[in-house]
């Protein structure tokens, strides 16, 4: 009702320009300038903060600029908050009470509720503009922080890799296998050492020969190769470059090895993908006795607290933990089957779920604070890589049952459901907030993919009092 009243006002107001107002602090502009400032109308900025990503928010409404009240303000009302002001790779955190000073304008807004999906504040609902009862104590407020995750991976001392201007192979028994040889700013052919040569490296280097993707990196004498003082140390790839040049090296680290780099690269090769919709989807929050946990507990899926709390309480299989649950829907779109790291003889089998293990890590998933620190993870170790859904056409051929076969066929899925134990993250320890989470398959890359960039979804958790959610999940490296 309010809402219309004003709007009633404000037309008023454009278009007789003498309608009696009775707030004080609205000035009548001319019909032209207000029309021209009502487009800018729902513009957010930050006041009274530290520094540019923080503050109590401020919002602009018939060309004024007004406070919000913190009543209903939380997480996603935050969220939005930095969307707008243009964040991406962000974690958010709402602030209230004036947290960052008294309100100094009018309040604009009250009772604002999104769901955290909102690209503009003005699209969540609200009383109504200038429909509020709050004091000058109670503005709302939010950081926007800056994810540091990703400063680690370029440090300083690292060396670029442009003077490198040819690759070429030697060695091999066929042209698609070898040492790795580099041309030398000298106009030398040169090896590489091997310390750290993994298949991040080895697809790089597959591919700006254009021979495919990495199936081995290859660490060996078998292909000769002789290092000299000037061969290239501590050669690191993200996996995601296009060409060797685009990496970089440690010139710090030393050549312990005999052995040098090599590779086998090949056209076939499996490519896993997390499909992210069905991660967010999934998931939900739930509180579980730990009685239940037992199994989980002996395969280490609990946080650490959990084994505090079973060694220093009697009753502790009474007390509950809470559990972000979901499904990793895992989809091998490549074209050769994607096969456990450990041969079938070396797989253990796992007493208490009564399964084996295939591969030490098959997915793991952490959560991250605003720092970028990891506050809470989980694991799956494949107790069962199979075939549980298959594209329009494809026959399942995996299946785990009775010591079977374990895998996943190209354009088959292997699911692992929400209600599966250890599908999920013990966040006990955790404050209600907004995260990030990243769900990633073959995270140590372990088995040869032709294409890494898609195995990790990397999205926002919002844990609320009331639920917990993932939403606006990308695909990265893990
Ligand atoms: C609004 O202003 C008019 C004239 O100034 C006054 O008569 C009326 O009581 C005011 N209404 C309110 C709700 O303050
Ligand atoms: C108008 O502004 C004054 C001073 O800026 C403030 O004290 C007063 O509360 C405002 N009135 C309204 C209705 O917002
Ligand atoms: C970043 O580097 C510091 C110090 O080198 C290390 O302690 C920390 O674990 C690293 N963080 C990540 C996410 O790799
Ligand atoms: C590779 O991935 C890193 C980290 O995810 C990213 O910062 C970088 O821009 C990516 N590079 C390319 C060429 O896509
Ligand atoms: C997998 O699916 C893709 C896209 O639907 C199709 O082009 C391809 O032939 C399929 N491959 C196999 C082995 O089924
Ligand atoms: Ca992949």
């Amino acid at each position: 009702m309010r809402h219309q009243t004003l709007f009633l006002i404000v037309l008023v107001c454009l278009t007789s320009l003498h309608g009696s107002d009775n707030d004080s602090n609205m000035t009548i502009l001319p019909n032209k300038h207000l029309k021209r400032l009502k487009k800018l109308d729902g513009g957010v900025k930050l006041v009274n903060g530290r520094n540019q990503h923080e503050g109590n928010v401020e919002i602009l409404y018939n060309g004024r600029w007004g406070a919000i009240c913190d009543d209903e303000w939380d997480v996603s009302e935050a969220l939005v908050i930095c969307r707008q002001l243009g964040y991406k790779n962000t974690i958010v955190k709402a602030t209230s009470n004036s947290y960052f000073a008294k309100a100094k304008r009018r309040f604009w807004m009250d009772n604002v509720y999104c769901t955290g999906t909102e690209q503009e504040l003005t699209d969540c609902k609200f009383d109504g503009w200038g429909n509020s009862d709050c004091t000058d104590e109670e503005a709302a407020g939010v950081i926007c922080q800056e994810l540091k995750m990703e400063i680690n991976q370029t440090k300083s001392s690292l060396k670029s890799l442009k003077t490198v201007r040819k690759l070429r192979l030697k060695g091999g028994r066929t042209t698609t296998e070898g040492r790795v040889e580099y041309l030398n700013p000298n106009g030398k052919w040169d090896v590489i050492c091997a310390e750290g040569w993994s298949l991040k490296e080895a697809l790089v280097v597959c591919k700006t020969l254009s021979l495919g993707y990495a199936a081995d990196a290859i660490q060996t004498t078998y292909f000769g190769g002789q290092l000299l003082k000037t061969s290239l140390t501590g050669v690191r790839c993200q996996g995601n470059e296009s060409s060797f040049t685009d990496c970089f090296h440690d010139p710090y680290v030393i050549c312990n090895s005999p052995e040098v780099a090599a590779v086998s690269c090949t056209w076939s090769l499996p490519d896993i993908v997390i499909d992210h919709q069905e991660l967010a989807n999934s998931a939900y929050l739930q509180d579980l006795q730990m009685f239940y946990m037992q199994c989980a507990m002996e395969e280490n899926c609990a946080a650490s607290s959990a084994y505090e709390v079973q060694k220093k309480n009697g009753a502790w299989h009474l007390e509950t933990r809470r559990l972000l649950k979901f499904t990793a829907k895992i989809l091998n779109i490549g074209n050769a089957d994607f096969r456990p790291s450990i041969p079938k003889h070396l797989w253990e089998w796992h007493m208490c779920h009564m399964h084996y293990h295939s591969m030490e890590i098959f997915a793991t998933f952490n959560i991250y604070n605003f720092k970028g620190d990891k506050v809470a993870e989980g694991h799956k170790a494949s107790f069962c890589l199979e075939d549980n859904k298959c594209l329009h056409g494809v026959k399942p051929k995996y299946a785990c049952a009775n010591y079977g076969d374990q895998g996943i066929s190209v354009n088959c899925s292997d699911i692992y459901k929400h209600t599966v134990d250890c599908q999920w993250v013990d966040i006990s320890d955790l404050q209600p907030g907004d995260y990030k989470i990243q769900v990633a398959a073959n995270p140590e890359y372990k088995v040869a993919e032709m294409d890494y960039t898609n195995n990790a979804a990397f999205c926002d958790f919002i844990y609320l009092e009331t639920g917990g959610f993932i939403r606006n999940c990308i695909l990265k490296l893990p």
